[in-house]
């Protein structure tokens, strides 16, 4: 059995059964999945203080992890925050949803489009498709200016799906990634509107996560994802000292 741990960086429980819900849906029989969010930081993430914040939440649940002897990480917020930090604490695989989704979106065409939530967070979008090595293949990003927390409203679903069919026609693009773990339920509705491949970061991340485990790779420790060196913490980090 591959035990894979989804970590929902904010603390909307509702959004970490939803999270929960579409990792289970595509995760193989011989996957356990485990959805958390952690027991401190925001209930959403849509600004880069929010990011910040969620950090320490997010590694101590990938800390919690390494005891419990999980075998992969998702990290399930579109920003990947904690990303190198986590792949630094963890023995196996760590994969941000914003990785994966892009990943999986250029394996099925040439040009993506992302739609996200608040104009805000449309830099980080893009920050991150450079960082991955697919601003090439990004043709565009695009916010619904939905607050997260406002995605589960019944029309929220309509807007999103309309942006995505206009973005993909906008932008020319052969795919449509959606760029918010609340967003992750909306995938197969959005691909029968759009008619064009719609990628989750939920699904592509439990996926890839999966494969990682299957091929017997897990971080590099010998250089920057080595374990951090021993040191003190204090104040409200104290007990970060692993
Ligand atoms: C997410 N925020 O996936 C991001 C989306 C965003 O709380 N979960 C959040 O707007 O960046």
């Amino acid at each position: 059995m591959t035990h894979l741990k989804v970590i929902n960086p904010n603390t909307a429980l509702a959004m970490t059964e939803s999270i929960g819900r579409r990792a289970r849906a595509v995760a193989s029989p011989a996957t356990t999945v485990t959805a958390v969010s952690p027991s401190m930081g925001p209930e959403s993430i849509e600004s880069h203080y929010d990011e910040a914040l969620a950090v320490p939440g997010v590694l101590a649940e990938v800390a919690a992890g390494e005891r419990e002897g999980v075998d992969a990480y998702v990290i399930a917020c579109f920003g990947d925050p904690g990303l190198d930090a986590a792949r630094e604490l963890a023995a196996g695989p760590v994969i941000g949803i914003a990785e994966a989704a892009m990943h999986a979106a250029t394996l099925v065409g040439r040009g993506f489009s992302v739609v996200t939530t608040l104009s805000r967070t449309v830099g980080r979008a893009w920050d991150l498709a450079h960082r991955y090595g697919f601003a090439a293949a990004c043709r565009g990003v695009h916010a619904c200016d939905i607050p997260v927390l406002n995605l589960d409203d019944p029309a929220a679903r309509d807007t999103v799906t309309r942006l995505c069919a206009a973005a993909v026609e906008r932008d020319g693009s052969d795919s449509v990634v959606l760029g918010c773990a609340g967003m992750a339920e909306f995938c197969a509705g959005v691909s029968r509107v759009t008619g064009v491949p719609v990628i989750d970061g939920v699904g592509a991340a439990t996926k890839l996560a999966e494969s990682l485990v299957a091929l017997g790779l897990r971080t590099g420790k010998r250089g920057e994802y080595a374990h951090p060196r021993p040191k003190r913490y204090t104040g409200l980090l104290r007990d970060f000292t692993y």
